[in-house]
C-alpha cells in the first residue's frame, strides 16, 4: 500500500480522501491555504502545510507548491480530489517527474479527455454512442459547414474542444445564424481556453443527464459501477444526484456499462472515471468523460457497498481491482443533497461563521462534510459545504429519509439552500422521477 499521500485539495473532499487513507494505513498531509488553516482534515492529518494565501491560483493551483509540499514531507503520492488540479494533465506529468504518484489516470488519457474532440472521436472508435455531429473539428470552409449542419439537422450546437461543463458552446436554430455562431464560439474558444477550435454536434432538445461510473486498474481489469442521474441542475451546477436513475434497468444498465468499460482497456484507463452521457428516447449519447472521481461519487457507493476513494489507493499502489464486474450489485436507492452556503432565492453565495450546527442521522443517512459550529466559511471557493445522501430500499424511501434529515440538519449563521432541496423533495415531477436537465431551472421561473 502507499505510505504517505498529500492531499491536495479542501473542505469535504479532503476529508473523504483523508479518511479513506486513514483505513488503509496510509498516512496523511494536508495541503492548505491561509484562509484554511482551522479546516477539519487539516486537523486530523498527521503532517499540513499551508501552501498560500487564500486566493485558489496562488495555493491549490500552485503547482510547484503541491510538488515542494511532497518533497518535503516525502510523501508518496498526490490525491488530487475534484476540481482544482485534478484534470490538469501537466500537473499529473509533473507530479510523476518529480518522482510521486499522480492518484488518477495517466497524463495523456488526461490530456485526451480534456480534448472534447479527440475524447468523442476515442470514444466512438471505442464503440461507445456519440452524438451525431461533425466527427471532428470545423474547418474554415463556410460551405462544407452549412453542409454538415444540414446533414445533422437542425438545430445544432456549436462547442468548443477546450471548453466542457457547459462553458463555450452555442445552439444554433437556423441556417441563417450557423456562420456567425461558429465565428462567435471560435473567437470565444480562443480567449477563454487558449484553443479556438470548435466542432458541431445535433442539438439534443430535452434530455437527461445520466453518466456511468468506472474503475480501471490499468492492468487489464475494468469494470461499471452503474448509473447516476444528475439531470436536477441549475447553470451547470448540479443540485440533486440519485442512483440509479429512474427508468434504467438492469439489462440497459448493463449494456451501457460493458461499453464504458471495455472502452477503458481499449484507451488503457487508469483509476476511477466517469462516462457522461445525454440521455433522450431511450438512447445514450457520450459527450465527456470526466478523468477524475466526483462529488456524486458517494450515491454511487451507498448502492455498490464500493468505497471509491479507497479503490483508487489501492489502483494507485499497483494492486489489481478489489473487486469483478460479478461482485457489482446495485441496491435500493440513493440520494444526493448539495448543500450550498448561499442564498436559496438569488443563488449569491453566503459565507461567514456558521453560528449553530446539527448534523442529521438515522438509518440510510449519511453526512459528508468538513463544517462545525463556530467554522467560518470562506469566501475564496466553492460555496458547497456538504453533500448530505440518503439510501433506501426503494426511491421512495430514499426521499422520505432524505425530507427528514434535511428537516434535522441544522446550519446557522449563513444561508443555506436547504429550503431549496426541501422544495425538490416535496416536488410531485421529482418524486415521480426522470425529469429532464431544464425541470429545475423551469420550475425556478425565468430561465
Ligand atoms: C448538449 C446539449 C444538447 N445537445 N449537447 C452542457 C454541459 C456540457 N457537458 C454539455 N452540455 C450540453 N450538451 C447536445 N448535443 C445540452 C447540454 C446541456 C446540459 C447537459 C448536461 C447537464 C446540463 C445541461 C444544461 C444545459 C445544456
Amino acid at each position: 500500500m502507499l505510505d504517505k499521500v498529500v492531499i491536495a485539495n479542501r473542505g469535504e473532499i479532503a476529508l473523504r480522501i483523508l479518511r479513506a487513507c486513514k483505513e488503509l494505513g496510509i498516512k496523511t498531509v494536508a495541503v492548505h491555504s491561509t484562509a484554511d488553516r482551522s479546516l477539519k482534515h487539516v486537523l486530523l492529518a498527521d503532517e499540513s502545510i499551508c501552501v498560500g494565501p487564500p486566493s485558489a491560483t496562488e495555493s491549490y493551483l500552485n503547482i510547484p507548491r503541491i510538488i515542494s509540499a511532497a518533497e518535503v514531507t516525502d510523501a508518496t503520492a498526490i490525491h488530487p480530489g475534484y476540481g482544482f488540479l485534478a484534470e490538469n494533465a501537466d500537473f499529473a506529468e509533473q507530479v510523476e517527474n518529480s518522482g510521486f504518484i499522480f492518484i488518477g489516470p495517466t497524463p495523456d488519457v488526461i490530456r485526451t479527455m480534456g480534448d472534447k474532440v479527440a475524447a468523442i472521436n476515442t470514444m466512438k472508435k471505442a464503440g461507445v454512442p456519440c452524438v451525431p455531429g461533425s466527427d471532428g473539428p470545423l474547418g474554415d470552409n463556410d460551405a462544407e459547414n452549412l453542409a454538415i449542419a444540414k446533414r445533422i439537422g437542425y438545430p445544432v450546437i456549436v462547442k468548443a474542444a477546450g471548453g466542457g461543463g457547459g462553458r463555450g458552446m452555442r445552439m444554433v436554430r437556423k441556417e441563417a445564424d450557423l456562420l456567425k455562431s461558429i465565428t462567435a464560439t471560435q473567437t470565444e474558444a480562443r480567449a477563454a481556453f487558449g484553443n479556438p477550435i470548435v466542432y458541431m454536434e445535433k442539438f439534443l432538445e430535452n434530455p437527461r443527464h445520466i453518466e456511468i461510473q468506472v474503475l480501471a486498474d490499468g492492468q487489464g481489469n475494468a469494470i461499471h459501477l452503474g448509473e447516476r442521474d444528475c439531470s436536477m441542475q441549475r447553470r451547470h451546477q448540479k443540485v440533486v444526484e440519485e442512483a440509479p436513475a429512474p427508468g434504467i434497468t438492469p439489462e440497459i444498465r448493463k449494456s451501457i456499462g460493458e461499453r464504458c468499460a471495455q472502452a477503458c482497456l481499449e484507451i488503457g484507463y487508469r483509476g476511477a472515471g466517469t462516462f457522461e452521457f445525454l440521455y433522450e428516447n431511450g438512447e445514450f449519447y457520450f459527450i465527456e468523460m470526466n478523468t477524475r472521481i466526483q462529488v456524486e461519487h458517494t450515491i454511487t457507493e451507498m448502492v455498490t457497498g464500493i468505497d471509491l476513494v479507497k479503490e483508487q489507493l489501492r489502483i494507485a499502489a499497483g494492486l489489481p481491482l478489489s473487486i469483478s464486474q460479478e461482485d457489482v450489485v446495485v441496491r435500493g436507492y440513493s440520494i444526493e443533497c448539495r448543500i450550498n452556503a448561499e442564498d436559496p432565492q438569488t443563488f449569491i453565495p453566503s459565507p461567514g461563521v456558521i453560528t449553530r450546527f446539527h448534523s442529521p442521522g438515522g438509518m440510510g443517512v449519511r453526512w459528508d462534510s468538513h463544517i462545525y459550529a463556530d467554522y467560518r466559511v470562506p469566501p475564496n471557493y466553492d460555496s458547497m459545504i456538504g453533500k448530505l445522501i440518503t439510501h433506501g430500499d426503494t426511491r421512495d424511501v430514499a426521499i422520505a429519509r432524505m425530507q427528514i434529515a434535511l428537516g434535522e440538519l441544522i446550519i446557522e449563521g449563513i444561508k443555506t439552500n436547504i429550503p431549496l432541496h426541501q422544495s425538490i423533495m416535496a416536488d410531485q415531477n421529482f418524486q415521480k422521477g426522470g425529469t429532464n436537465i431544464h425541470y429545475l431551472e423551469k420550475k425556478l421561473g425565468i430561465n
